[in-house]
């Protein structure tokens, strides 16, 4: 399954790292790909192991709004 969220205020490697080992820490998430410009990430996940909830409270925890 493939998603992509809208997550707000990353502005350098060090928010794209952040959000990526954030996501990539959750059992069923393959796959992250970050773009900072467009303010998206691209997650390629099991969706039987993981849901869109808890992806988005991870990201939250770092302290990013994911709309
Ligand atoms: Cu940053």
């Amino acid at each position: 399954m493939d998603i992509t969220l809208n997550v707000e205020g990353m502005t350098c490697g060090h928010c794209k790292m952040a959000v990526t080992n954030a996501l990539k820490e959750l059992e069923g998430v393959k796959n992250v790909d970050v773009h900072l410009e467009e303010g998206t990430v691209d997650v390629n996940y099991d969706e039987t192991k993981v849901s869109v909830e808890k992806m988005k409270e991870a990201i939250e925890e770092q302290g990013y709004d994911v709309k």
